[in-house]
């Protein structure tokens, strides 16, 4: 195949697949099995007689789904492992490496009891292999390399068949750790074959990554400890698609981590219960109110809850610094030095492990991006936060790229003996109607959100949009109209390995 429009008209032209997409997931009809013994959470669905009790597609925002089509008995898939440049926030385009464009690859569904196979090609410079992870499949398809399989190598080809009689989220991802790192990982969904009770009336997937990249470097840092861009689904808030659910819907959410951290995710003004990990579902006793769950490395958190608040809540992991965009460590008073800051000091002074000086000193404390720039140090200096909106006005025309259209100019409130008070700045500068863009993000699912909202949604933020009946009826409407107008994957680019 030549290029990937190739591979999507072919894999689009072979038709059975995409026609049987509607009905892939289809379960029989069963009695909304609302059986006694009930949580407080079964309590409170109100329209659960009304609710279908059949299986719903998995959305995952920003994501595409991976076609397929039936070859003999088996479900077909393509994946093709490759390099990407992929859209963070507008403007911010990384080199990572993905999968079929993209990072996170597209999300795979699948039913219980499928028989699938998979076709994994290798498009990067160097030996890779698909690992699947907590499938229990025969060691031969298991993907770890050197011991299952030989590595598939730069052009090569592996093809994985097995039956799958497991149910609930997974996820698919090399299995070279440095290659992880590059974002090659995708949600693998096996459906149960007869509904949860109780079922839910939507259902999405958000994977949780993380990047180290230094300022003016596009490229990941693989080896780093420490991570400034933190990411659902390949895209940092306010560029993150918001999920939107109607008012009393139930809801199930599903958080797969693939990275060096764990993630307290958050969601606001719902209680919720985990129903599932990466094993599969969980017993209902074990069913416990909470509001924020700890998704650990290499796991998978399925949590639902009836989403009855109306209203724009945040969905963000809890670790302050995970809540950031290029995060750098112009905070505090260690900004106010008169010589610029070095771009990205050592590992080991960005953590403050320091064998002279100290950490606010001129030369070790203040480094954008700790410890980011293992081997660069300070070859991009550049100047302090300028207090004056004029002066910040003057520095942002000096640099290249930015792009002003839609940026929401605005002074910030600070007071004005701010320089005498212990610890400022701390978010002035950096979250604010002065950091808004809602015009370069703007798609149908932001539709109506408070003027101003996206100064304040970075890194692993997005919004659960619960919405009254009319409300959801126009966004979905507007989503409705985009559908054909809008590129397959906007503010994406393919780099093709010819
Ligand atoms: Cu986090």
């Amino acid at each position: 195949m030549k290029n990937r429009r190739d591979f999507l008209r072919n894999t689009f032209g072979l038709g059975a697949g995409l026609a049987a997409a509607p009905r892939l997931f289809a379960a029989p009809p069963q009695a909304s099995g609302e059986s006694s013994g009930e949580n407080m959470d079964m309590e409170r669905m109100g329209h659960a007689s009304q609710r279908s009790s059949r299986i719903v597609s998995v959305e995952t925002p920003d994501v595409p789904a991976l076609p397929w089509r039936m070859a003999g008995r088996a479900k077909e898939f393509h994946l093709i492992a490759e390099p990407v440049k992929q859209e963070l926030v507008p403007g911010k385009i990384v080199n990572l490496w993905g999968y079929n464009g993209r990072a996170p690859g597209p999300t795979i569904q699948v039913n219980q009891g499928d028989r699938v196979r998979i076709i994994v090609d290798n498009h990067l410079p160097e030996p890779t292999s698909m690992h699947w992870h907590g499938f229990e499949i025969p060691v031969e398809m298991d993907g770890a390399p050197g011991s299952s399989q030989d590595p598939i190598p730069p052009g090569g080809r592996f093809v994985y068949e097995f039956t799958l009689h497991q149910a609930g989220t997974f996820f698919y991802h090399s299995h070279m750790a440095m290659q992880e790192m590059m974002g090659m990982i995708g949600a693998f969904i096996m459906h149960p074959k007869k509904a949860y009770d109780p079922p839910v009336d939507k259902d999405f997937a958000i994977i949780l990554q993380e990047f180290a990249i230094l300022p003016n470097n596009p490229i990941p840092n693989s080896m780093n400890m420490e991570f400034n861009w933190l990411t659902f689904n390949g895209k940092a808030g306010p560029a993150t698609t918001p999920l939107i659910v109607r008012l009393n819907d139930r809801v199930r959410l599903r958080f797969i981590n693939l990275g060096m951290d764990h993630h307290p995710i958050h969601v606001h003004g719902h209680t919720f219960v985990v129903t599932g990990t990466e094993g599969g579902r969980q017993p209902k006793i074990t069913w416990g109110p909470k509001n924020t769950v700890l998704v650990g490395v290499a796991e998978a958190s399925d949590v639902e809850f009836v989403a009855n608040n109306p209203g724009d809540w945040m969905v963000h992991c809890h670790l302050p610094h995970h809540m950031m965009n290029q995060m750098s460590s112009v905070v505090g008073p260690m900004t106010r030095g008169s010589n610029g800051m070095p771009a990205g000091l050592g590992m080991e002074e960005g953590m403050g492990i320091l064998r002279e000086g100290h950490a606010t000193s001129e030369d070790k404390g203040p480094s954008l991006c700790r410890g980011v720039g293992v081997g660069s140090t300070r070859d991009h200096t550049v100047g302090n936060g300028p207090l004056s909106t004029s002066k910040a006005k003057h520095s942002m025309g000096d640099m290249p790229g930015l792009q002003h259209e839609g940026l929401q100019m605005a002074a910030p409130e600070v007071a004005k003996d701010a320089n005498s008070f212990p610890g400022f700045p701390q978010d002035a500068f950096m979250e604010g109607p002065a950091m808004a863009m809602d015009k370069m993000v703007d798609k149908p699912e932001n539709y109506g959100l408070r003027p101003g909202w996206s100064g304040f949604m970075q890194g692993m933020m997005t919004f659960l949009r619960v919405l009254p009946p009319e409300m959801y009826d126009k966004v979905m409407a507007l989503r409705e109209q985009q559908k054909g107008r809008r590129e397959p994957m906007p503010g994406m680019e393919h780099q093709h390995q010819q």
